[in-house]
């Protein structure tokens, strides 16, 4: 995404000019951009990140920095977000987490601060939530939708392994579970019985309102 002065935001994310970026951002908010627009065009920067670090051009510190940008940058856009919501409505509970042993978290927050802003009550667990503990608060909250998120092929199966510890705990009946991250598409949730599979937050926003039965 670039504005009329041709700035390449994707590159100013790789690049980490954090200063630029920011700027950038609230000119957009400025100019009254939809802030989740903004958002996925400041996480198509880390993808691009995440490329060149798996290429070998940039390392974990870049992968650090990067993170922190987005949690600035998020600062700015998450008010924004849920503002955008408009008259708060209560479309449910949705109870929402990255799984054990991963510690990618922004992209769950995108979610849940889009899920706030479209009237949904959102807990979120943080990352490196153990199966034992998203069964307790499923347990208390009684939610309607548990989100699981898992950005490495190394810690998707403990998506699965949340829904086979619902199950053990005779959870699992009561309620949706919908998988996202990275590494998850809708093969993956078919194979470990989830409910549904969201690519991105609008469409993780569409999926769990079809899950609550709200048609719109
Ligand atoms: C930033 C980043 C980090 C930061 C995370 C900071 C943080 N607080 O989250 C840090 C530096 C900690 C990090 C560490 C590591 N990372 Co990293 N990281 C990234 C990077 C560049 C961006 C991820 C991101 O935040 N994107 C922006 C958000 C908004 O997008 P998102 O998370 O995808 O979320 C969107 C959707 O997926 C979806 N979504 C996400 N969750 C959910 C949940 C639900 C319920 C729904 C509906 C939707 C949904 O909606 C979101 C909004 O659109 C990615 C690159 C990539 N392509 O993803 C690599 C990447 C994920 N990391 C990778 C790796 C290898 C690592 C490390 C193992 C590196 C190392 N050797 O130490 C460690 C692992 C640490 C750990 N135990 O978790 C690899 C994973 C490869 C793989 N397939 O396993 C990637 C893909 C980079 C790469 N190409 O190699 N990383």
């Amino acid at each position: 995404m670039t504005n009329g002065s041709g700035f390449d935001v994707v590159e100013a994310v790789c690049e980490l000019r954090e200063d630029e970026v920011l700027d950038w951002v609230e000119g957009q908010l400025a100019a009254d951009v939809p802030p989740l627009e903004i958002a996925e065009a400041l996480s198509g920067g880390l993808e691009v990140l995440g490329q060149r670090f798996a290429e070998g051009i940039v390392f974990i510190p870049e992968l650090v920095l990067g993170g922190e940008l987005f949690g600035r940058a998020m600062e700015l856009l998450g008010p924004a977000i849920e503002a955008s919501g408009g008259e708060m409505k209560r479309l449910g509970t949705v109870l929402m987490g990255t799984v054990k042993g991963d510690l990618h978290d922004l992209g769950q927050n995108l979610v849940s601060v889009t899920l706030t802003a479209a009237g949904f009550k959102v807990v979120s667990l943080g990352c490196d939530v153990p199966p034992e503990r998203f069964v307790e608060e499923t347990a208390r909250l009684k939610p309607d939708v548990l989100g699981l998120s898992a950005l490495l092929t190394t810690t998707m199966q403990a998506q699965g392994d949340v829904i086979e510890a619902l199950q053990a705990a005779g959870l699992r009946n009561g309620t949706r579970v919908i998988v996202g991250g990275a590494v998850a598409n809708q093969r993956w949730a078919d194979e470990i019985g989830a409910d549904a599979y969201g690519a991105d937050a609008i469409d993780g926003l569409n999926k769990i309102k079809a899950l609550v039965g709200i048609n719109d």
